[in-house]
């Protein structure tokens, strides 16, 4: 049905359904291929990871980041351009650019025991039902079944919901193929499901946050400028080699992208990288400033 929408319209189609129940589960968004190539170069990582400690991330879990520098096929992922307008088109009402905030392989083991059910805004300790802070991404590679440990999904417990005591009552496991995604808000209630299954469940999570907060991932650790010049420029935005304007994120005042430019200058200058409201601003206070105590030039 959605192949009849142009990409305009299949992004407003999916934003209104993130929106209206805190989630959504799009088909087809990548070829099989693709994910299977991800998932092999993946491969040496899932076997060779430890597994996680502690109860939230899960004993039976194996978790591993910096997918970008992991493996070319990452960037099919993190990069999706349906995924990108709606996560776009979700955030933009409180920041000026989104950045990456993870992405990260998960591997759950035969015998996980189910989650603790969460939001993952409550990494941050901003106001709760006001705002949307990240919208998540769960990119199968294999099959997600709800015996397998399928992510659970609370509808409608976002937003506003958020301040309830209890979580509505209904919930289900999201069902998942290889090539289609689960996209949920920060603010909705979920949780992995419990891997009662002889199978390990293997996918990634990639979310998106707003520009001006601190990522789950440090982005800059994660990929160095010694790794993020080999990005394409909206790639090396999105992990942070952008400003949020205005002035956020600067490196010596200005863009941090000019540490992925060939040579870096011992001294840089800071420029302004303001909003166009605020340069606005600026530009008729400066102009109309009557400053009489200006040193003889
Ligand atoms: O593995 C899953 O299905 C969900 C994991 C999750 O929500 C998390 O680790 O924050
Ligand atoms: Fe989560």
């Amino acid at each position: 049905m959605h192949r009849s929408l142009n990409p305009d319209q299949a992004v407003a189609h999916w934003t209104e359904q993130l929106i209206a129940n805190g989630y959504c589960v799009i088909p087809g968004l990548l070829p099989v291929g693709d994910i299977e190539k991800l998932d092999g170069d993946l491969a040496g990582d899932f076997e060779r990871t430890p597994f996680c400690r502690g109860g939230f991330y899960g004993e039976r879990t194996k978790r591993f980041g910096r997918l970008l520098a992991r493996s070319p096929q990452a960037e099919r992922i993190v990069r999706h351009e349906l995924v990108l307008g709606v996560v776009r088109s979700v955030l933009s009402p409180w920041c000026d650019t989104i950045q990456l905030n993870l992405s990260q392989a998960l591997a759950l083991h035969p015998g996980a025991p189910p989650q603790l059910p969460h939001r993952d805004q409550d990494m941050w300790r901003g106001s709760v039902g006001e705002v949307e802070y990240l919208v998540n991404v769960m990119w199968p590679f294999t099959r997600y079944t709800a015996e397998n440990g399928a992510t659970v999904v609370w509808p409608n417990s976002h937003g506003r919901k958020a301040l309830d005591r209890e979580p509505p009552a209904d919930k289900f496991a999201a069902e998942l193929e290889p090539g289609s995604a689960l996209v949920f808000l920060g603010s909705t209630l979920h949780g992995a499901g419990g891997n009662s299954s002889s199978e390990v469940r293997r996918g990634a999570i990639v979310s998106y946050c707003l520009g001006w907060l601190k990522p789950y991932e440090n982005q800059w650790l994660a990929y160095p400028p010694e790794v993020a010049r080999r990005f394409s420029p909206e790639l090396a935005a999105l992990v942070g080699y952008a400003q949020h304007r205005p002035n956020l994120g600067n490196f010596e005042g200005q863009c941090p992208s000019i540490l992925l430019q060939g040579k870096v200058p011992a001294r840089i200058g800071a420029i302004d990288a303001l909003r166009p409201d605020q340069a606005e601003l600026v530009a008729e206070f400066v102009r109309t400033q009557d400053w009489t105590g200006r040193a003889a030039a």
